[in-house]
C-alpha cells in the first residue's frame, strides 16, 4: 500500500505557485533530471550483465579514472539537458570545460552536474548517486556564463542529488523546504515519501575516510578524538558509517543526524570534493533542512572560487556535530 502517492511533478508544481519568485520553467527542468536520472538508475540495475562495469581507461579533468558508468551517466544528462531547450551552459565533473549548450533568451539556466558520484562503488553493487546544482543565468544575460557562475551571479536556485541504493531516491530542495521522492518502478514515477525533511540537531553518526587520519591537520585530528572520547557518565554515542559515496552518507545524515566530513590531507591539500558540482548543491540541501555546511571556517554557500572544478574542504550535517567541528579547528 502505497501511503504518498503524490508524484515529484504534481508536488514541484504546487512548491512552485508557493514562492512565486521560482520561474515555472524549472519544471521543465527537474522533468529532465528526473528522465536522466530514471535512465541511469535502469542502467545501474543490469549493467554487470550488459558489460558496462569496469574502467574505460582515462582520466577525468580533476584526476580521477573515469568508469564506464561515469561516460555514461554524462551522456545521459547531456542529452536530458539539452533536450530541454532550457539551459544556457553545462559543467560536468566529467568534462574539464563548460558545455555551451543554447544562447536563446528561454536558456535561464546554468547547471552543474556529477552524473555519477561514488563511482568506486558501482563495481561492487554499493549505493551511488548524481549531484545537480541550477544556477540562473544573470537577467540580460552574459556571453561568460563562466564568469557568471564563479563571480556568484548566477545565484543557484535548486539542487538535486539522486541516490541510485536499494532503491533510488530523488531529494530536491527549491529554496522552500527539502523533500525526497522515491522511484515506483512500476509506475516509473517518483513518489513523495520524505516530506519536509529536517536533520535532527544531533546524531550518532560520523562519516569520514578514516584511513587519512594520519595524514589531516591535529587539529581535524582533535576533533575525532573530542567527538569520540567516552565521558564519566556515557560511553561514545558515535558510530562510523562510510560508504565511499557522498551522496549516501549525505543521505543518511540528512535523515538520522551527525557529520559528513572530508577535510584536506596531504594527498588533497585543498579537499578533495568539487565545490560547484558536488559541496555547494549537497550544502544547499542539508542547509535547507536545518543543517550547517563550512570548510572548516566559512559557510560553504560563502565561498567564492576562481575555476568550474575548484575543490573544497567540506563538513555538513547536524548543527551540534558541525559546531563542535568549527570550534576545534578554531582552538
Ligand atoms: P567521485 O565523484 O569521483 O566518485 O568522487 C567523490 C567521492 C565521494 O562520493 C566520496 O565521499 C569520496 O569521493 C570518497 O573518496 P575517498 O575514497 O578518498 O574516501
Ligand atoms: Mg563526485
Amino acid at each position: 500500500m502505497i501511503q504518498h502517492s503524490k508524484t515529484l511533478n504534481r508536488h514541484l508544481l504546487d512548491q512552485l505557485r508557493l514562492t512565486p519568485h521560482m520561474p515555472g520553467s524549472l519544471a521543465t527542468v527537474f522533468a529532465q533530471m528526473t528522465f536522466a536520472a530514471k535512465i541511469v538508475a535502469r542502467e545501474m540495475r543490469r549493467a554487470a550483465l550488459v558489460g558496462e562495469l569496469g574502467l574505460v581507461g582515462q582520466q577525468n579533468s580533476t584526476g580521477d579514472d573515469q568508469k564506464k558508468l561515469d561516460i555514461f551517466a554524462n551522456e545521459v544528462f547531456i542529452d536530458a539537458i539539452t533536450d530541454s531547450g532550457l539551459i544556457a551552459g553545462l559543467v560536468s565533473e566529467e568534462m574539464a570545460e563548460m558545455q555551451i549548450i543554447s544562447d536563446t533568451p528561454e536558456a535561464r539556466y546554468i547547471v552543474a552536474v556529477d552524473p555519477f558520484d561514488g563511482s568506486s562503488n558501482a563495481d561492487v553493487n554499493g549505493a551511488v548517486g548524481s549531484i545537480i546544482g541550477i544556477y540562473h543565468k544573470p537577467d540580460g544575460g552574459s556571453a561568460h556564463l563562466e564568469s557568471d557562475l564563479t563571480s556568484g551571479a548566477a545565484p543557484m536556485v535548486a539542487a538535486i542529488y539522486v541516490m541510485y541504493g536499494p532503491s533510488t531516491v530523488f531529494v530536491y530542495t527549491c529554496g522552500a523546504g527539502v523533500y525526497g521522492f522515491t522511484l515506483d518502478h512500476d509506475l516509473g514515477e517518483f513518489l513523495l515519501s520524505h516530506n519536509n525533511i529536517r536533520i535532527p540537531p544531533h546524531g550518532h553518526y560520523y562519516s569520514a575516510n578514516m584511513g587519512y587520519l594520519q595524514d589531516w591537520n591535529p587539529k581535524v585530528q582533535y576533533f575525532f578524538q573530542k567527538l569520540t572520547e567516552p565521558t564519566e557518565q556515557r560511553e561514545s554515542r558515535y558510530s562510523l558509517r562510510y560508504s565511499g559515496a557522498m551522496v549516501a552518507d549525505v543521505h543518511r545524515t540528512l535523515l538520522e543526524g551527525g557529520i559528513y566530513i572530508y577535510p584536506p590531507d596531504k594527498k588533497h591539500p585543498k579537499g578533495k570534493l568539487r565545490l560547484l558540482y558536488e559541496c555547494a548543491p549537497l550544502s544547499f540541501i542539508v542547509e535547507q533542512a536545518g543543517g550547517l555546511a563550512t570548510n572548516g571556517t566559512t559557510r560553504i554557500s560563502h565561498l567564492t572560487y576562481n575555476s568550474i572544478h575548484e575543490l573544497t574542504a567540506i563538513a555538513l550535517g547536524s548543527p551540534a556535530e558541525v559546531k563542535l567541528y568549527e570550534k576545534c579547528l578554531a582552538e
